[in-house]
């Protein structure tokens, strides 16, 4: 298989500095030679580059946090995961906080009729500048996906919405605004939340994740938001939760998805080393890419 790494140094959409290294963090640990030895025929396309925010108002623009620049990210995220599908590559995005999700699933959506999504992540990054308590874009993506927020956002590549709320499957949760709750009810998204998973186990999580995507999907991109997973096994992250999927979870979680074959595009964010412990997370997130990509299989 072909396949196509990006890296988005960017972390704009929040307001910890240091996750913009994600992509060299996860490089260090060593995500291509990972999937090299994976047989996979792998092109890693660097980083793209991000600009800085330009003045100190940092909530800009109706209390959406450096609109321009993560819009602007997002447009060329979205074009190159877009050239990578037509090229026929499994595009792998590297980030990076989670706003990049918006250019990925722009890109990507573009060509799939029912792209399904699995969110795996402790929060529902279903916000908009109305809802959101932070301003911070990174938990807005899903929602901008769904065609909710700024048109600077939804709009990008021109059409909206880029995916449907029928083919979402959130998997981790334990952190949702009280508007994000009501969203979920509204739209009918599926959400297993710790609660769910502790009481019915990851196997049979996942196992009902994939029999629901693959239903009615056409192909399924995974966003990996490492806060999915509890801070003792991902401490580099910048919005951590208590009470999240373990390391053997989350592993299991990715060995299924591999069994399954459904997964046609990823993404990893929110690696952030400068809160690490030792590259602890960027470690483990290469070990999930890992076992997302088939090691066990071998
Ligand atoms: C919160 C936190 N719901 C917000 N979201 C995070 O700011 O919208 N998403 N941390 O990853
Ligand atoms: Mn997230
Ligand atoms: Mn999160
Ligand atoms: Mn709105």
């Amino acid at each position: 298989t072909n396949m196509s790494v990006i890296g988005v140094p960017m972390d704009l959409g929040q307001n910890r500095r240091g996750v913009d290294m994600g992509p060299s963090a996860l490089r260090y640990a060593g995500v291509i030679e990972t999937l090299q030895r994976l047989k996979y025929n792998v092109n890693d396309l660097g980083d793209i580059p991000i600009s800085r925010p330009d003045n100190k108002e940092s909530r800009q623009e109706d209390n959406l946090r450096n609109l321009h620049q993560v819009a602007e990210a997002n447009q060329k995220l979205a074009e190159m995961a877009e050239q990578e599908i037509a090229k026929n590559r499994f595009p792998l995005i590297l980030g990076g906080d989670h706003s990049i999700a918006i250019g990925s699933l722009a890109g990507i959506a573009k060509h799939y009729k029912n792209l399904g999504v699995i969110w795996y992540d402790a929060h529902g990054d279903l916000n908009c500048a109305e809802t959101s308590p932070s301003g911070n874009i990174h938990g807005m993506p899903l929602a901008v996906s769904l065609g909710i927020g700024h048109e600077k956002l939804t709009n990008i590549l021109d059409y909206q919405p880029k995916i449907k709320p029928e083919n979402i499957v959130i998997v981790g949760a334990r952190s949702l605004d009280p508007e994000e709750r009501e969203l979920i009810r509204e739209k009918g998204i599926k959400v297993f939340t710790m609660h769910e998973i502790d009481r019915m186990g990851m196997t049979n999580v996942m196992t009902e994740t994939i029999d629901y995507l693959q239903e009615n999907t056409d192909g399924v991109h995974l966003s990996l938001d490492l806060d999915g997973l509890d801070p003792e096994e991902a401490p580099g992250v910048g919005t951590p939760v208590l009470g999240g999927l373990s390391y053997r979870e989350s592993h299991l979680a990715m060995e299924m998805l591999a069994e399954s074959k459904i997964i046609t595009s990823a993404e990893f964010v929110e690696v952030n080393p400068i809160l690490d412990d030792k590259n602890k997370t960027a470690t483990l997130a290469v070990g999930l890419v890992g076992s997302l990509f088939g090691e066990k299989l071998k």
